[in-house]
């Protein structure tokens, strides 16, 4: 089922990291629409939940170098 989400995602300051996780979680398999907000320190991703778990997103923004929750 593709389902959205959003996940807050801690460090990001400039829109340099709005690029970084944006490109992060567009790469991951699965996911099929993501916006990052700088503002609200947010990731709203629309992802099909039979390819792609929550944790694997959070782990692709946490690889990217930023926190999660
Ligand atoms: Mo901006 Mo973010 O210079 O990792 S890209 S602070």
């Amino acid at each position: 089922m593709v389902t959205t989400t959003e996940i807050a995602v801690k460090g990001m300051t400039c829109s340099g990291c709005v690029n970084s996780v944006t490109k992060a979680l567009r790469a991951v398999e699965g996911v099929a629409g993501v916006h990052v907000s700088l503002e609200d320190n947010r990731a709203t991703v629309t992802f099909d939940d039979a390819i792609v778990t929550l944790e694997d997103l959070k782990e692709a923004i946490e690889d990217a170098g930023y926190d999660v929750g």
